[in-house]
């Protein structure tokens, strides 16, 4: 292998020139992932035969003393993701044949409805819902506060700012705690019994808050409720899971199988939510979805728009051959993504096929990507009223 970054990209060149293209994207620190590839990662490169892609991995992870954590998991997912990918246009393969070929027709797909209040929320709810879609993430505003986590008064992809310095918000658990309920009830009504409803409360209740939002939604019939406790408290779950019958996933912010062991292993969650591309890519977040299955718990990767059309493409190839793979979460992209990383996958009525196109069928537009500079954005920070910090 040449190195891994011989141009601006992450881009892995083989000694016969096929290039393989990983993400290895992390949402607001992402110069941190291209120094750790750059000075940590592309000089090991140099000379590995690049279909030992398992080789890699475990070299790259256990071969550093400092492990795991999101900068060098997504580092190395990304690695991972362009070997796979440079597999596939040896072989002439799509990845999914690579991994076992297809276990299930089609991938499943989340869409997000979001509306500052019920009748905006249930606007887009119907677009969704004509669109084909049968599976449905609802978030909304809550009275009393500006501004919601993930619910923008605007048409947005990611809650990101463009400032020095992230914007604040205001969350009160409790307000949010009694207006959730009837606002998911009032969509199951409009939208009948046979659409999923999804709902994720980024982390910021404790166990008692969140035990209590999980009963009061049980009428709602939610597919699940997602990152309703801190994801590193699994005691919190614990409590959570004793006192309500609505499923639960969590996982995105997760890097490793180590990190979700227990909550695996002790069937604390439903869904495991890691994406590829934040825990080691496609070989790790196999290990990860391998350990779930054992255990009943289904994988469901994170998708928002900032998780590329690359590691898009990585989540989707193993999902089509991943047995307990329930579903995909996809946010859609501004249309400049979709010209940005011309893509054999498609989204189309509610599910999203990988495209039958060698690797992970995926390529950069690399005249548009020059003309475009990187800014750096950030995921507002919350505080309760006091003024002290969420938890997220
Ligand atoms: C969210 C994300 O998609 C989700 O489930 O939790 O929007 C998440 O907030 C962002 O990826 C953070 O960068
Ligand atoms: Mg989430």
């Amino acid at each position: 292998m040449h190195s891994a970054s011989d141009n601006d990209w992450s881009a892995i060149t083989t000694a016969d020139d096929l290039v393989g293209l990983g993400d290895a994207t992390v949402n607001d620190r992402e110069l941190s992932v291209a120094s750790y590839l750059r000075d940590h990662i592309a000089p090991l490169l140099i000379g590995r035969d690049p279909v030992r892609i398992e080789n890699a991995w475990q070299y790259f992870y256990r071969g550093a003393y400092w492990r795991r954590g999101p900068i060098t998991m997504a580092a190395i997912g990304g690695v991972d993701m362009a070997l796979w990918n440079i597999l596939g246009r040896r072989t002439g393969q799509p990845v999914y044949q690579l991994l076992g070929g297809r276990v299930r027709d089609h991938v499943t797909t989340y869409r997000h409805a979001f509306g500052w209040d019920l009748p905006a929320l249930l606007e887009q709810v119907d677009e969704h819902l004509d669109a084909g879609y049968t599976h449905i993430r609802v978030q909304s505003g809550v009275p009393g506060l500006d501004t919601v986590y993930g619910v923008s008064r605007q048409e947005a992809y990611e809650p990101a700012g463009r400032a020095p310095r992230p914007t604040e918000e205001t969350f009160d658990a409790d307000a949010y705690v009694r207006h959730v309920p009837g606002l998911i009830a009032a969509v199951r009504e409009h939208v009948g019994g046979d659409i999923a409803l999804l709902h994720d409360a980024h982390h910021r209740l404790t166990g008692v808050q969140a035990a209590r939002l999980g009963k009061a939604l049980e009428p709602s019939n939610l597919y699940w409720l997602e990152d309703v406790t801190p994801a590193e408290d699994a005691e919190a779950l614990r409590l959570v899971r004793q006192h309500t019958t609505t499923p639960l996933a969590i996982g995105e912010v997760f890097n490793t199988v180590w990190d979700c062991q227990r909550l695996i292993e002790e069937r604390l969650i439903d869904y495991i939510r890691c994406a590829v591309v934040h825990a080691g890519g496609i070989s790790h977040a196999r290990t990860i979805f391998a350990l779930a299955s054992v255990h009943g718990v289904q994988a469901a990767p994170h998708g928002p728009s900032d998780v590329s059309p690359i590691a898009l493409a990585a989540s989707l190839h193993l999902g089509a051959a991943t047995h307990n793979f329930a579903i995909q979460e996809y946010m859609g992209y501004p249309d400049l993504v979709h010209e940005a990383f011309p893509h054999a996958w498609t989204c189309d009525a509610g599910v999203l096929p990988p495209g039958d196109e060698p690797g992970l069928g995926v390529s950069l537009n690399e005249d548009l990507l020059r003309s475009e500079h990187y800014e750096t954005a950030y995921p507002p920070v919350a505080r309760r009223r006091d003024g002290t910090l969420t938890d997220w």
